[in-house]
């Protein structure tokens, strides 16, 4: 029986994704500061706090073999905020996978901690998944900050970690954006189950994106650790483009990070 921590596990995705990384050999240690309800007590064991909150920490990460660490702030918000929630959240989950012997950490980064890099500067290549950091705000600031600390703990205590750059991981896509940028709830739990896999040991950054036909973020490094997405944002084409022009002259298309390029910095979205 393996023990995987999920942090975050009450928001958008730790719900959209607790059910389909359930296994018989699995138990799922769920971890938020908001309380859960639905616990599915054969599988699934919750403990409350704050990832600000170090004892808290140690608490959820006592036992676990591997940690998913989703929890945190999800767009941009206050310096303040974001350090204390983003980043000291983060150092807190790493020190403890330290303490209590943890060897994965998966860490939800995103494509907004490489935001301004643009369509025409990959120059008809996919852009790589460890792409150099190019922040669009705070918030992605913050995850290039987390993708950082994945790496020192890595070459510090060898452990292994994959950073995910998840695009837009939703049930659908939420914008014409996501024809390029979505991850299915399907392909979102196989980016976790490869992460999770000794093909992914070691240290490794890479997109979470599903096989969209307008994709232009590689998928190479992502199939380096076992991940073979199934699913493409095409079948909500119709629906998008009756309303925009496929065009990279747009600037929510031309940019990695869309719209949170313009976002006024430090400002709740
Ligand atoms: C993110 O990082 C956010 O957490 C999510 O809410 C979406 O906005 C996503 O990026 C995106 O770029 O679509």
């Amino acid at each position: 029986m393996t023990r995987l921590l999920i942090t975050g596990a009450a928001g958008n995705m730790g719900a959209m994704l607790r059910p389909l990384l359930r296994r018989p050999d699995r138990t799922l240690r769920l971890f938020d500061i908001a309380e859960i309800a639905d616990i599915d007590s054969a599988t699934e064991e919750f403990v409350q706090g704050s990832v600000t909150d170090r004892a808290a920490v140690a608490a959820a990460v006592d036992g676990v073999d591997a940690i998913l660490h989703l929890g945190g702030l999800s767009t941009e918000d206050s310096w303040a905020n974001i350090l204390s929630i983003n980043v000291d959240g983060t150092q807190a989950i790493f020190d403890a996978a330290v303490a209590h012997g943890v060897t994965r950490v998966v860490t939800a980064s995103s494509n907004h901690a490489v935001g301004f890099w643009t369509h025409d500067e990959a120059a008809g290549q996919p852009l790589p998944g460890d792409v150099s950091p190019r922040p669009d705000g705070f918030y992605g600031w913050s995850k290039a900050a987390v993708e950082a600390l994945g790496r020192m703990y890595h070459d510090r205590f060898g452990i292994d970690v994959v950073n995910l750059r998840i695009g837009s991981s939703f049930e659908k896509p939420p914008n014409y954006r996501g024809l390029a940028s979505w991850m299915s709830p399907a392909d979102t739990a196989r980016l976790v189950e490869a992460s999770l896999s000794d093909n992914a040991k070691g240290f490794h950054t890479v997109w979470g994106i599903s096989k969209n036909t307008r994709a232009w973020w590689s998928g190479a490094e992502g199939a380096a650790i076992g991940y073979r997405p199934m699913e493409d944002a095409e079948q909500f084409a119709e629906e998008f483009l009756a309303e925009h022009e496929w065009t990279f002259d747009d600037p929510i298309l031309q940019r990695v990070g869309g719209a949170f390029c313009d976002h006024p910095l430090g400002k709740r979205m």
